[in-house]
């Protein structure tokens, strides 16, 4: 056959095997010897049942997204499942590891699909702007019903083994052996004799469908969407699969796909993609990582318990050192209320939160982390502090140790510099809820050795992370970019802007919510301590502070919280506050626009990050994009604020930078030399124009 595809027979049963490393997408070199396979088998009178498998760690994990927004060579994958359903003797597709995408749309094709226990199997092309375009939003509501489908495809979370089989998807789970399993129970299908009834016709489920029920669900989905295309689309097409004839429903299919594909926030999506698995690659792929199989927190306060939760999360036996017993228990006694709230959201078993538990040591003595493979500290955000802090470490540690700090400001070489050890110091900067959120900085010190870099980004993924390798600077990539969009919230709020005003330009952009609100349920204080330390102002939120409104956890910030709410109203005081300090400085208020709130926060932004670049800071702009997508809520539709740069146009960019700084003299707006480079190649290096 070809590298890619090959066909073995045992007994009656041909056994099509795909291979095609890493995870068997449906490039167009496995397409065309797959397609010829099939229809061969088909054709062969000797061949009573055909098994559909795959080589390697998994079943296919979709199309070859490398493929999209290039022209589609034939047979592309609506074809070969167009053929498969023509096969009259039985079709089973063996599934292990990951059928996702197009792998699923592939086994949707087949009469059977059986599955290994531990396999997973899902529709995820809405995390990449997109829906299933190879019939799966037609096919899986014949089998799982239109409200499970839509449900799959919408979130374009997989689903285990166990619950496709209840759910009606797959036929069979076995331990381990999927494609001899494959092959015994085609046989028997064989055996039994047709005929065999192909997905699309099996629309039993379909017909009983409540078609109100659907309705009301993507209503709700629908005000999850946040200006995103695809979960609307999705919802459509398998409201298709309900009101349409099949072929109807496949046509408007593919058109929905295609009008996706060609659009900006798939390319974005797909961006992201790519940008996080970039992202993840640390020079010297052959360096031995250190082993971390122990690991321990300093600290159990709101970050410290969450990093060692992450931990214990990952299967970590973790340490948790506090200075006082009090301290430590009110810790620990945060963690098992934390896991409580997931059990009782369902998230979590009963079982799993013992399990998790039992993972988790609380100690006051520095001793008690000599056996630590790995230790995080995560104390009050002060040099002395930390300094005194890794002096003890650097005392009990065992050699090889790796010492990480999550600070989120400070300089790590400082920090490194006060142990006899640097070169087994680096940055692990979490975000808050550190179980939650999905990004890690890890910042690379100067003397950080190379298998410690190696072995946190690899521990990063283990622990469901997305690792960014920065380098040593005021606030790593995030935060100093986050200063630079929010240097000119204060001065447009003195200027006649709202807070809500400026959320609301957010909101619509695409954020969960904007400055104002983000920095109440953050808290005001964390902003207002770091600026004292660096002896900076903010003159509305530092008199907030000085009044003690520190936001959401004082009931009262830029907005109010009545009686603990988490919805912001208007605080008629803001408004107020802000008036006097306006008069104060002299300035009149006047209207101000969404463009010119966009240009005065996000494009220093941009411009901040064009000079991380050039210092080296960030490795790739592609970096900066995974780091403000889950780290701080960037709207994945628009691809990380690099990649929006492009789709906004760095001319652009640069003209209003260029206004803004002849108008207010502020060195921020001043374009960065890199941005103007690239407005002249039209693109950041490792971000496609
Ligand atoms: N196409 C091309 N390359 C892919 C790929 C794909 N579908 N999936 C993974 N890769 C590359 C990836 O870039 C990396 O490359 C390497 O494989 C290992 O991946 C018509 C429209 C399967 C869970 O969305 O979720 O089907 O960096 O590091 O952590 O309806 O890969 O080494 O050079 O992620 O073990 C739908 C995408 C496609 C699933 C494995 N499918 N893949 O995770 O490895 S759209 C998906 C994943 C589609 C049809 C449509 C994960 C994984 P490199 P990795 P991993």
């Amino acid at each position: 056959m070809s590298n890619f595809v090959s066909v073995t027979r045992d007994g009656g049963v041909a056994v099509v095997t795909i291979d095609n490393p890493p995870v068997n997408a449906l490039s167009f070199h496995v397409r065309e010897p797959l397609m010829q396979a099939l229809v061969s088998l088909r054709d062969e009178p000797d061949v009573a049942a055909i098994v559909i498998a795959c080589a390697g760690r998994t079943f296919v994990a979709g199309a070859d997204i490398t493929e999209f927004g290039k022209p589609v060579q034939q047979p592309d994958l609506r074809a070969i499942f167009a053929m498969l359903e023509t096969i009259a003797k039985p079709t089973v597709a063996a599934i292990h590891g990951t059928a996702l995408g197009g792998g699923l749309e592939l086994a949707l094709g087949c009469h059977f699909r059986i599955a290994d226990s531990q396999a997973t199997l899902g529709l995820p092309e809405v995390k990449l702007g997109l829906l299933p375009g190879g019939g799966g939003t037609v096919r899986l509501p014949c089998l799982v019903g239109p409200l499970k489908a839509l449900s799959m495809i919408v979130s374009g979370t997989p689903i285990g083994a166990a619950e496709a089989l209840a759910a009606g998807l797959i036929d069979a789970v076995f331990d381990g052996a999927p494609t001899a399993q494959a092959v015994r129970f085609a046989s028997e299908m064989a055996g039994k004799g047709g005929p065999f009834t192909p997905v699309r016709d099996r629309d039993g489920r379909l017909d009983k469908a409540d078609l109100a029920a659907f309705d009301k669900a993507v209503a709700e989905l629908a005000k999850k969407a946040r200006g995103l295309e695809a979960p609307i689309a999705c919802a459509q097409s398998v409201r298709n699969a309900m009101a349409l004839p099949f072929e109807e429903a496949l046509v408007a299919e593919r058109e929905l796909f295609a009008k996706l594909v060609a659009g900006d926030q798939s390319r974005a999506q797909r961006h992201l993609f790519f940008a996080e698995r970039e992202a993840a690659k640390v020079a010297g792929k052959d360096i031995v990582r250190r082993k971390i199989a122990r690991v321990g927190v300093i600290g159990a306060g709101t970050m410290g318990g969450g990093i060692a939760m992450a931990f214990a999360n990952g299967g970590f036996s973790v340490t948790v050192l506090e200075a006082t017993q009090e301290a430590l228990q009110r810790g620990l006694a945060m963690i098992d209320k934390n896991y409580a709230v997931s059990v009782s959201r369902g998230s979590l078993s009963e079982d799993n939160k013992r399990q998790r538990l039992g993972l988790f040591k609380g100690s006051t003595a520095y001793d008690d982390l000599a056996d630590c493979d790995l230790i995080v500290e995560a104390v009050f955000e002060e040099m002395a502090v930390k300094k005194e802090v890794f002096g003890r470490l650097d005392a009990v540690a065992k050699p090889g140790a790796i010492l990480a700090t999550n600070t989120s400001y400070l300089d790590v070489n400082e920090i490194a510099a006060s142990t006899s050890r640097p070169q087994d110091v680096v940055g692990m900067h979490f975000f808050s809820p550190a179980n939650v959120m999905k990004l890690l900085e890890i910042v690379r010190a100067e003397k950080t050795a190379p298998d410690v870099l190696a072995t946190i980004v690899e521990l990063a993924r283990r622990i469901g992370k997305v690792p960014v390798v920065v380098g040593v600077c005021h606030g790593f990539v995030g935060n100093r970019m986050l200063a630079a969009r929010g240097s000119e919230s204060e001065a447009l709020l003195l200027e006649g802007a709202t807070p809500q005003q400026i959320d609301r330009v957010f909101t619509d952009f695409g954020w969960p919510m904007g400055p104002f609100q983000m920095g109440d349920l953050a808290g005001l204080d964390i902003g207002w301590r770091n600026r004292m330390a660096r002896g900076q102002t903010a003159m509305i939120s530092d008199t907030l502070c000085e009044q003690g409104h520190f936001g959401q956890k004082t009931g009262r910030g830029f907005y109010l919280y009545e009686n603990g709410s988490r919805t912001p109203a208007p605080n008629p005081e803001v408004e107020a506050l802000i008036r006097d300090k306006a008069a104060e400085k002299g300035i009149a208020p006047r209207a101000i626009g969404a463009d010119e709130i966009i240009e005065r926060t996000l494009y220093p932004m941009i411009n901040e990050g064009a000079k991380i670049l050039e210092e080296g800071i960030a490795a790739r702009a592609s970096d900066i994009d995974v780091v403000w997508v889950n780290g701080y809520g960037f709207p994945v539709g628009k691809g990380g604020p690099m990649f929006w740069a492009g789709l906004e146009g760095l001319d652009k960019i640069i003209g209003r930078l260029d206004h803004w700084h002849e108008r207010t003299g502020k060195d921020f707006f001043k374009p960065a030399p890199l941005l103007r480079q690239m407005a002249e190649t039209g693109a950041w290096e490792g971000v496609a124009s």
